[in-house]
């Protein structure tokens, strides 16, 4: 199988004293900082016997320590399980023991949850730092085929599955996202989407396969990335529209830094209104396309297209192909990728292979039409899935946990549009009785099953759902409803 040499250990070599990593808005690392910091913390993951093929989950915000656990887990050769920190105990735990996680490593801030999960070992970050290192061989080569990340993503039977990058798949997204958005040596790119979703982790691989600085940002204040936009030299920023749209308030009779040249926007749907916007007050944006299983995105728009294809989320990557499936008399069907970054399975999951590949192709589940030109316009989401402010929900999920109350004798839930997050999950119930049972018991019970942005913004008591001959829930009718 084909090989690189390591990719920090790369840059260090080439470009040791380039800024790699500015963090907590003054501190900053070297190439050959990160290489140092990096191989340090992956001798001390090895004296816990962290080693190939070990599964260590990480579950933290975004920090320094975070970016360099993971570039210590590349030198051992281990698998990167990376955790959503909005996450319950509940979900968090699923995860822990579908991915057989060794190993958890949690962030300081974030220790609570270390008491309450059940792995075979669990450090902090301090308690990592205070382990003696173990003198062990470092990868100095990446194999392109070995396995190196899992990210869960929300599943239509209600089961995350845990979706596994290669370092070719992560090697080949940054490929194709240079080739199609241009390098240059000015570039840093701001990274203030989770790491732990593959929007914010390809920024950090990017970063060492380009040998390009990152600004690193804990959590999403818009004054704060207002104010890095306008004063810290950044050319490229990765967004989803929630975020879009709460800059864009901010951005008042001024504008960017010209410098500015890539506000990449994913993970959803971008409403016209904003992107008109965005184009009147002379934002670059680039619409895209991808999700997890590719690795981040797979199509984009330039911002040159913007305006013309208004709506469209532009073109396959240079490695990567498209079609759409079985296409209607309108030209919507099930949008297909291909591609070295597209992910070569689930974890531990023939059931999931099965049902999204065919024939080398990726099997989206989202609906979409090509224009004359091969522009895509993504028209309707993978079978009912909800997207909150950039985090995927299936109504399953919910609806499990609510069928778990006493007294529910049936629920349904749906997505409704929101001004802020997008779409917004609200729930049907059918009672057993009339008592006993509220909208506040209901959101109570999920907010201590689920993520708080599951937790139904609305519930409607009602008599009965509307399902069709074969029992089918018909959600439809449930948004006619509303
Ligand atoms: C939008 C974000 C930042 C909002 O979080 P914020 O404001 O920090 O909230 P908190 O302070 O943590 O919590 C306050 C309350 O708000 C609730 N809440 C938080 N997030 C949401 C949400 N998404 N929906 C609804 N409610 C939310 C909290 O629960 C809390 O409520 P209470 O008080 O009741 O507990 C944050 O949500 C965020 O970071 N979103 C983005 C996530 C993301 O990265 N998604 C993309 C995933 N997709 C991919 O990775 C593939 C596509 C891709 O790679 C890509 C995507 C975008 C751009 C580029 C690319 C690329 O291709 O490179
Ligand atoms: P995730 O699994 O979190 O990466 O989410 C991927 C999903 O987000 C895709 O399957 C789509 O349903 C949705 N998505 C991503 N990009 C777009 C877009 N440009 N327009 C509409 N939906 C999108
Ligand atoms: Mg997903
Ligand atoms: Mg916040
Ligand atoms: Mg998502």
């Amino acid at each position: 199988s084909e090989v690189i040499p390591h990719w920090l250990t790369k840059q260090a070599d080439l470009k040791p004293d380039q800024l790699a990593l500015e963090y907590n808005e003054k501190e900053s690392l070297t190439f050959q900082e990160l290489y140092q910091a990096s191989q340090t913390v992956a001798r001390q993951l090895a004296s816990l016997g962290v080693a190939k093929g070990s599964h260590v989950a990480l579950l933290s915000q975004n920090d320094v320590h975070m970016v360099i656990t993971i570039h210590a887990l590349s030198y051992l050769g281990a698998v990167v399980v990376l955790l959503n920190t909005r996450l319950s105990s509940y979900e968090l735990q699923f995860q822990i023991d579908d991915a057989k996680v060794n190993l958890l490593v949690t962030s300081d801030q974030l220790s609570y949850e270390k008491e309450k999960l059940e792995v075979a070992q669990k450090k902090t970050i301090s308690e990592l730092q205070q382990l003696p290192e173990k003198e062990v061989a470092l990868q100095k080569e990446l194999t392109l085929s070995d396995p190196f990340t899992i990210i869960y993503t929300s599943g239509t039977t209600g089961f995350p599955k845990g979706v596994v990058h290669t370092y070719g798949n992560h090697w080949w997204s940054a490929i194709g996202s240079a080739l199609n958005l241009g390098l240059s040596p000015q570039d840093k790119w701001l990274a203030v989407l989770p790491l732990f979703h593959v929007s914010g982790l390809s920024i950090l691989f990017k970063s060492v396969i380009y040998g390009m600085p990152v600004y690193l940002m804990e959590s999403f204040e818009p004054e704060k990335v207002h104010d890095a936009l306008m004063n810290n030299d950044i050319t490229m920023i990765s967004v989803v529209t929630v975020m879009l749209q709460r800059l864009l308030e901010k951005l008042d009779n001024e504008s960017y830094p010209e410098k500015l040249r890539c506000v990449l926007l994913g993970g959803g749907p971008a409403p016209k209104p904003m992107l008109e916007q965005a184009q009147k007050k002379g934002v670059p944006v680039f619409q895209s396309y991808g999700l997890t299983e590719t690795s981040s995105q797979i199509v984009t728009l330039s911002s040159q297209d913007a305006l013309r294809k208004i709506g469209s989320a532009g073109k396959p990557l240079v490695p990567a192909q498209l079609q759409i499936d079985t296409p209607s008399s309108q030209g919507v069907g099930e949008i297909y990728v291909k591609g070295p970054m597209v992910t070569k399975g689930y974890f531990n999951n023939p059931d999931a292979d099965k049902k999204a590949f065919q024939a080398g192709w990726l099997k989206t589940g989202d609906l979409g039409y090509l224009d004359e030109e091969g522009f895509l316009y993504v028209v309707d989401r993978r079978h009912d899935l909800i997207i909150s402010g950039g985090e995927n929900i299936y109504p399953s999920e919910i609806e499990s946990v609510i069928t778990e109350l006493t007294n529910v004798q049936e629920v349904g839930v749906i997505d409704k549009p929101d001004d802020k997050w997008g779409e917004i999950p609200v729930a049907f119930i059918v009672k057993e009785d009339q008592n006993a049972l509220d909208e506040e018991a209901v959101q109570t019970y999920v907010r201590g099953r689920l993520a708080s942005y599951k937790v139904p913004k609305e519930v409607y008591f009602v008599e009965e759902l509307p399902r069709n001959a074969s029992n089918k829930l018909m959600r439809y009718k449930l948004k006619e409803w509303l």
